[in-house]
């Protein structure tokens, strides 16, 4: 048996086909592969950097999909079933809406592959693949390694992914992990994930996880674990994490190079709005403690905002520039903010009929990528839409760049940290610009 593997694109540029600067491992089909059987034939094509070859024989294309990719992974589905072969599609979208996947696919898979994948590929054997395949959510991987033989060759950065944990313990109304994993964080055996990181090659990691400090003491416990294995790596966290100095210091000395840190707003009432709770641990005061402690352990920021909450202005929108530059956060997403499906914020903007581009924005021909999907309070979409690409193109300006390589606490702390600086914020800077307005699917 033959199973091919995809990774859809999210779209491309009005005239020409969008290839992703900062690509990286597609790590949900390095599991899926390690969770397949021995004997079954494994490709992986990204649709992100080649062509997928429809004409090539294959028993099951199974397809990943996430809701910017959803247009697009439609798309892919069509042409292999017009040539007979079936599609399974699994992952955020299907499982968050499985009624608008469901059509476009011969049978959907909804929660972690962990559960079930086995009975997918013994069933697609047999040529009787159910429609749907209902499964729950858990830890990852348990006793299965990444397979990462089927990246190779693929030009991915240099990065190994992995995850320790999934899911996160906080209530963010607009966060579409908090949905998926109703607000719990489950983890992974820790031997396992030192196992997995002696297999691999390269010792810069990216732990995947949405929260890997959602729960301190198991984040300490991982931390410990990673000591002797002399690795440098990076993931994404809550900044209640300076409320516990034991695990800054563990996190420093098992090889923390930087975290994604969702700061969202500037804005007490929006961060009241939207439930950002781990934001107000420890009381709330312009984020300067916490940002004090997180420079003195010498960690790189990669600081996330959601622009567009109900409490946010043009004028606080911009002074969300200024917080950036006054602490030269090596990169900051500047994101707008989205309702994703299944989210207690699209139902909320459902219910007050603010939703836009019929409410499926991700299927609409009109919408592109960084776009208002809603009214918001207090400007109209297209403001919100310029304001935060003004935040974005000035923030990753050039100059900006340069201005912000010389913060002696991070970027310059040590010749390993500039070089990461320079290495990733160009390449943070491209994506950036590239992908801005970009439209959703190829056709
Ligand atoms: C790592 C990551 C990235 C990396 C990309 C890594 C890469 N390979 O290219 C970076 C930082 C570049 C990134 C970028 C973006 N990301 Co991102 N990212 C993630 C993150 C944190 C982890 C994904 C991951 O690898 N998980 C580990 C794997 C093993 O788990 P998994 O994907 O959930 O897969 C499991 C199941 O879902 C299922 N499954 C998945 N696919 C399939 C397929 C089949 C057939 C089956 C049977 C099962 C199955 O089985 C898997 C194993 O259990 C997720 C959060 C999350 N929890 O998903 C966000 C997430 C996917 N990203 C998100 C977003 C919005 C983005 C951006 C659009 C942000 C932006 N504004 O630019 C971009 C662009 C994304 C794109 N598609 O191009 C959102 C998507 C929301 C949604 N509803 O779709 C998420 C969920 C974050 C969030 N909190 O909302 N991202
Ligand atoms: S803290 Fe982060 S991962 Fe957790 S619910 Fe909030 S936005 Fe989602």
């Amino acid at each position: 048996m033959k199973l091919t593997l995809i990774k859809p694109n999210i779209g491309r540029l009005e005239h020409s086909l969008y290839v992703d600067e900062g690509r990286m491992e597609p790590l949900q089909l390095g599991v899926l592969a390690g969770l397949t059987p021995t004997g079954v034939d494994i490709v992986l094509y990204d649709d992100r950097l080649e062509a997928i070859p429809y004409d090539e024989p294959t028993d099951l294309v199974a397809i990943t999909v996430e809701t910017y990719t959803a247009r697009r992974a439609y798309e892919i589905g069509a042409e292999f079933r017009q040539r007979g072969v079936p599609v399974i599609m699994g992952g955020m979208q299907p499982t968050l809406i499985p009624e608008e996947v469901q059509p476009h696919a011969d049978s959907i898979y909804i929660g972690d592959a962990e559960f079930r994948w086995r009975e997918v590929i013994e069933d697609a054997r047999r040529g009787r693949l159910k429609p749907v395949y209902q499964a729950s959510v858990g830890p990852p991987q348990p006793g299965t390694l990444t397979r990462r033989d089927i990246f190779k060759g693929k030009g991915y950065l240099p990065i190994t992914l992995m995850q320790f944990s999934r899911g996160c313990r906080f209530a963010c109304t607009f966060c579409a992990v908090s949905t998926f994993f109703d607000k719990t964080q489950y983890c992974r055996d820790v031997r396992e994930v030192v196992q997995e990181i002696e297999a691999a090659e390269r010792q810069i990691i990216f732990f995947v996880d949405d929260n890997l400090l959602s729960n301190f003491e198991a984040a300490k416990e991982l931390c410990r674990a990673l000591i002797p294995l002399r690795v440098h790596w990076v993931s994404q966290g809550s900044i209640d994490m300076t409320q516990d100095r034991e695990l800054m210091a563990l996190m420093v000395k098992s090889g923390c190079i930087g975290m994604v840190v969702g700061f969202e707003s500037i804005t007490p009432h929006s961060l009241r709005w939207m439930k950002k709770s781990p934001n107000f641990i420890g009381g709330f005061n312009d984020y300067k403690p916490q940002l004090d402690i997180i420079r003195d352990y010498g960690i790189q920021l990669w600081a996330a905002f959601t622009l567009g909450h109900d409490h946010d202005t043009r004028e606080s929108i911009e002074q969300t520039l200024d917080f950036a530059w006054e602490n030269k956060f090596p990169l900051a997403a500047f994101n707008i903010l989205v309702p994703y499906p299944g989210t207690p914020l699209y139902q909320k903007l459902a219910a007050e009929n603010r939703l836009l581009y019929d409410g499926k924005w991700w299927l609409h021909p009109e919408y592109r990528f960084n776009y208002a999907a809603f009214q918001p309070k207090n400007m109209s979409p297209e403001e919100l839409t310029e304001a935060c690409w003004h935040l974005r193109s000035t923030y990753n300006s050039f100059s900006s760049l340069v201005r912000r390589a010389f913060d002696l606490k991070t970027n310059m702390r040590s010749l390993y940290k500039l070089g990461v600086y320079l290495r990733y914020s160009p390449i943070f800077r491209k994506e950036v610009f590239k992908k801005h307005g970009m439209r959703f699917g190829l056709r």
